[in-house]
């Protein structure tokens, strides 16, 4: 989805709709803005929600204009210092929060099995790396013209893998 309103909401709905495990990627402005969704009882137990916290909005370190602007960090990014731990508590929903690789590869497989709940998997993120990793992805992207339409192949557990998880 584009920007930050009812990215968690959609999700949350679109897990009402399937027995399929639905995944969410989430940025943290994005999840804390939205997140009384999961005020929703009970959240349904096929939702996954991997949230990148990164703490605040870093897309705009990757934007030419915000970028270049002295308020940056204060006014574009908005950094919050904030994990998703309390929410989820309230939520009900179990949580788990990795800060290494050792710790996210040895939680992933787990995190994808069917359960009784829903789950919340925390990633922590350095954004000064999250530029830097992010382009180095966008050029793994296998990328397909047709003549009316652009596929874009992602394997997202590896591009879980290649996060410049914070230690
Ligand atoms: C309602 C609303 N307000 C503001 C924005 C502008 N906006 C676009 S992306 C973004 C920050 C997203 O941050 P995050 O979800 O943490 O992802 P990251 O950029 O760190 O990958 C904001 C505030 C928006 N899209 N929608």
């Amino acid at each position: 989805m584009s920007g930050i309103d009812g990215c968690l909401s959609t999700a949350l709905g679109a897990a009402l709709t399937t027995d399929q495990l639905v995944t969410l990627i989430i940025g943290d402005v994005a999840f804390f803005y939205d997140r009384n969704a999961l005020w929703s009882a009970p959240v349904p137990s096929n939702l996954r929600i991997v949230l990148l916290n990164n703490d605040g909005g870093h897309i705009f370190r990757m934007i030419d204009g915000p970028s270049r602007q002295p308020e940056l960090e204060t006014y574009f990014e908005t950094p919050h210092g904030y994990t998703a731990r309390n929410t989820a508590a309230d939520a009900k929903i179990p949580y788990q929060i990795a800060a290494t690789h050792e710790t996210l590869r040895s939680l992933l497989p787990d995190f994808f099995l069917p359960g009784k709940q829903a789950k919340l998997l925390e990633i922590k993120t350095d954004k000064r790396s999250n530029q830097e990793q992010f382009l180095a992805y966008k050029a793994q992207l296998k990328i397909y013209d047709q003549p009316t339409k652009t596929i874009v192949i992602v394997d997202m557990r590896q591009f879980l893998f290649t996060l410049p998880v914070s230690g």
